[in-house]
Formats: C-alpha cells, sequence, structure tokens
C-alpha cells in the first residue's frame, strides 16, 4: 500500500446536522493527517464538474440542487491507504444499506442526502482536490 490523499466533503444535510466536529474526530482517530479545510458554498459550475461522471443520470438535476443547497465542509485527508479506507468508513452509498458504525450508517436514511462524500479511486481523488483545493490550497 502507499500514502495517499483523499477528498471528503461533508455534504449541506451534515454540515446542519452539526456532525462536522464527530467527521473530522473519527479520521483522526483513524490516525489520518488532515491537509485542507474549508467551509464554503459550492457554484452550480463546480458542483456539475464534480459530479460530471453523473450528467446522464435521472437524479442528476437534483444531486446539483442538493450539493448546492448550502454550505459544505471541503477536506484533504492524507495517510495509508485513506482512498478505500475512507470509504469503508463513509458505508454504502445508499444508507438503508450502511452498516451501522460507518457514517452514512449512524446518520442517514436516503440516498439522496447521504451526508458525506469521498474519492472513489486515486484518480478521482486527484481530480478532487484538484477541483477544490488545488496545489497551494493544501498545508505541506
Ligand atoms: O460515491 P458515492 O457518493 O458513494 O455514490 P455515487 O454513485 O458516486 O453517487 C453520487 C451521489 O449521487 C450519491 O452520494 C447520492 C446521489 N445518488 C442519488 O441521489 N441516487 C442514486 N440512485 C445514486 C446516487
Ligand atoms: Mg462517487
Amino acid at each position: 500500500m502507499a500514502i495517499q490523499q483523499t477528498f471528503l466533503m461533508v455534504k449541506p444535510d451534515g454540515v446542519k446536522r452539526q456532525v462536522v466536529g464527530d467527521i473530522v474526530d473519527r479520521f483522526e482517530r483513524r490516525g489520518f493527517e488532515l491537509k485542507g479545510a474549508k467551509l464554503m458554498n459550492i457554484t452550480k459550475e463546480l458542483a456539475e464538474k464534480h459530479y460530471a461522471e453523473h450528467a446522464e443520470r435521472p437524479f442528476f438535476g437534483e444531486l446539483v440542487e442538493f450539493i448546492t443547497s448550502g454550505p459544505v465542509f471541503a477536506m484533504v485527508w492524507e495517510g495509508e491507504n485513506v482512498i478505500a479506507l475512507a470509504r469503508l468508513m463513509m458505508g454504502a452509498t445508499n444508507p438503508a444499506e450502511s452498516a451501522p458504525g460507518t457514517i452514512r450508517g449512524d446518520y442517514a436514511t436516503t440516498v439522496a442526502e447521504n451526508i458525506i462524500h469521498g474519492s472513489d479511486s486515486l484518480a478521482s481523488a486527484e481530480r478532487e482536490i484538484g477541483l477544490f483545493f488545488g496545489e497551494e490550497g493544501l498545508v505541506k
């Protein structure tokens, strides 16, 4: 395995529910290192770029509307195998299938509002970190 970076984002439902602190705590306790973080509003343009792979899906319009509906908490985390481990800690995309103890399994019940985003591969992590932070947006 290798030291990787991944892009994670607490979605507007998670910010409203005030679970940012718990989510940061989970990744700190696991031993990952926070390299960048910001509370921000996402423009429609950024949302459409971020979710470009889903542009043809029937839920795309609602997804863009939801992710731009309020502030998100965007983060970059670094550590051993962090891309796959963060996905495990998040739980299944559909909270109906997310195990208790995972972030979605603890906080969500519907796929449309599932609390957190996390990169699903090395390529998407690099792309998403670039979109939201760029090189200069991260600590050394
Ligand atoms: O990466 P992840 O967030 O776990 O799932 P994706 O398949 O990439 O879908 C992105 C996002 O789209 C998902 O978190 C919720 C939403 N979505 C939806 O609203 N309805 C679906 N049937 C599938 C996904
Ligand atoms: Mg995805």
